[in-house]
């Protein structure tokens, strides 16, 4: 490493920051690091750059942010350079920016490839962490920054027999490199989320036939996906700071363009009106139509029953458009965007296999049971979603003060002082942690924020000859009860979904992101400005 040996402070550790993941969190840390001049090295698992978008490289795999919110604004020159050529970009779009973004700022040389962090623990007397990795090998840190994304720890359930399956089987979440040759084959994708409806019409297409595996049906709107118009682009990148500031103004830190409206308030007419306005633009604004649809469950009914009308509409056989339609909240379960999605139901080789009418029993070498009869398959796909916020950071064997371990700490939930800082594990941030607006923002300038505020951080510890720095337990008690209060005066909780962990077997149910992007970034930088509110600096 070439970074290894430089320490600001010459005490002898290998670096002053590691950091875990070469995501866009990973790798702008990185980037933030090494313009501050300290010495830092990333640790990545795959083989490549890109987190989230180096992993799910399965068939259709696009981002649902519009292209020119989800990029960087570090670097003017950067973000007026690049050519985004879709209004929502592709895996593989983003993947090539993200490594352009890597050599452009000369950060591949810091970046250990292939290389797992399976353990860290903070050394109380030298105030370092020591950090191992799969490969044997053990560095030294002042700063261990996980980077490890929101939603990478995969999820895959336990099925009995899923080892003897002797056709393809792939984790959308750890896509094959080289592809999965579906042409002509029988197909099968358990899950329904946001993964399996952007997989199964792209399978759809080459398979000979395609059963989609369904535990409970989801709520999706059309993208209207095209080709980003080079006008359009080019007027954005005329006040790109304007459109950037304007964006972070909102709840979600994305144009969406709230309604002023409430549902409760609109007739028949006007809800139709709106909502069909939204199903034509596309993509997650469409839960902005009216500001209250998050609020109670009645102006949320008026958004479902919409969209249940539209699958009614799309869907031809009706007993599959029932099947396939959702009777819960919209959004609250996050909400997916398709390309074609229930019309896919429409094609002759595909099948909706309705899995609340007879559970998956196993595997077999052969295909799946269900309901007591065998599905044949010759390829399996796992849609089945990740071990969201907190699975990344535990999987790592995490020690703070005293020997304590991350997992105890968070045994009945995540625990966290402003989203990246936990009590008891000093010189630990997490970017874009539990607690945090995260998923419930543009995730890069949620990346970009909590990246300019570790750094700003650890500038003022220099500046001051700080050492340590610890979130107390009174601080990061009063933020968990703030997450949950503003969270609660949604209608958030109420669903089963990923947000609340309940798709986790024996996960204690916590909403985990904090909601309201403005808000967030005001108290970050009132605790940064009050010189570190809520932390102990020593
Ligand atoms: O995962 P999910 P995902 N038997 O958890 C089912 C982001 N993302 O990977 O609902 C049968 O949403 C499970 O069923 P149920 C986005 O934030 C973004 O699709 O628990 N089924 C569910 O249907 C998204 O929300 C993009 O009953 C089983 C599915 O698997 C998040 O990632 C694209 C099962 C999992 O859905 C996660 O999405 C992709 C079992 N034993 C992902 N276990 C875009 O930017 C689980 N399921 C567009």
């Amino acid at each position: 490493m070439s970074e290894q040996g430089h320490s600001a402070e010459g005490r002898g550790r290998d670096f002053d920051a590691v950091i875990v993941g070469a995501g866009f969190a990973g790798l702008y840390m990185l980037h933030k690091m090494k313009s501050a001049g300290l010495s830092a090295c990333v640790f990545e698992t795959g083989d490549g750059v890109g987190g989230t978008w180096y992993w799910n490289s399965y068939p259709g795999a696009r981002c649902d942010v519009p292209s020119m919110e989800y990029s960087y604004q570090f670097d003017e020159d950067l973000q007026q350079e690049w050519e985004w050529t879709e209004r929502y970009s592709s895996q593989g779009e983003i993947l090539s920016y993200l490594e352009h973004v890597t050599d452009r700022f000369g950060l591949r040389p810091h970046i250990r490839f292939n290389t797992k962090v399976s353990a860290a623990s903070f050394n109380e007397e030298s105030g370092d962490w020591a950090i191992e990795t799969d490969d044997g090998d053990q560095v030294s840190s002042q700063f261990l920054i996980m980077a490890t994304g929101c939603l990478s720890a995969r999820f895959t359930p336990e099925i009995e027999g899923m080892d003897s399956f002797e056709g393809a089987l792939a984790h959308t979440g750890n896509w094959p490199k080289d592809g999965i040759d579906v042409a002509g084959k029988r197909v099968g994708v358990i899950g329904t989320g946001s993964s399996g409806i952007q997989v199964a019409p792209m399978l759809a297409r080459e398979a000979g036939e395609l059963f989609v595996f369904q535990r409970s049906p989801a709520f999706s709107v059309p993208s209207q996906n095209k080709p980003l118009d080079a006008a359009e682009q080019k007027a954005i990148k005329a006040r790109y700071a304007d459109f950037r500031a304007e964006a972070k103004r909102s709840r979600a830190g994305i144009l969406y363009g709230l309604g002023e409206g409430s549902a409760l308030d609109a007739d028949a007419a006007l809800l139709k009106e709106e909502f069909e306005k939204r199903w034509q633009a596309g993509g997650l604004g469409f839960t902005a139509a009216f500001h209250d649809l998050f609020d109670t469950v009645e102006a949320n009914g008026t958004a479902a029953d919409f969209v249940r009308d539209k699958i009614s509409e799309i869907v031809k056989d009706p007993e599959v458009a029932e099947a396939l339609t959702p009777h819960t909240l919209i959004g609250c379960k996050r909400l997916c965007v398709d390309a074609g999605y229930y019309d896919t139901f429409n094609r002759e080789n595909v099948t909706l296999v309705d899995l609340r009418k007879g559970a998956i029993e196993r595997f077999t070498g052969t295909g799946i049971i269900v309901g007591g009869s065998e599905v044949p398959l010759d390829v399996v796909v796992l849609a089945t979603g990740f071990d969201a916020l907190t699975g990344a950071l535990l999987r790592v064997d995490i020690k703070g003060r005293g020997g304590v371990t991350l997992k105890e700490k968070w045994s009945e939930g995540p625990k966290t002082y402003l989203g990246h800082s936990i009590s008891g594990f000093p010189n630990l941030f997490a970017i874009t942690g539990p607690g945090s607006p995260s998923v419930l923002s543009n995730l890069v300038p949620s990346i970009e924020q909590d990246v300019d505020w570790v750094g700003r951080c650890i500038a003022h510890m220099r500046e001051h000859g700080h050492q340590v720095i610890e979130a107390t337990p009174d601080a990061e008690e009063e933020w968990v009860a703030h997450v949950s209060e503003v969270a609660h005066r949604s209608i958030y909780p109420l669903e089963d979904s990923w947000y609340v962990g309940s798709n986790v077997p024996g996960k204690p149910r916590v909403f985990l992101p904090y909601i309201g992007f403005p808000d967030f970034v005001e108290r970050c930088n009132k605790v940064a400005d009050q010189g570190y509110t809520g932390y102990g600096l020593s």
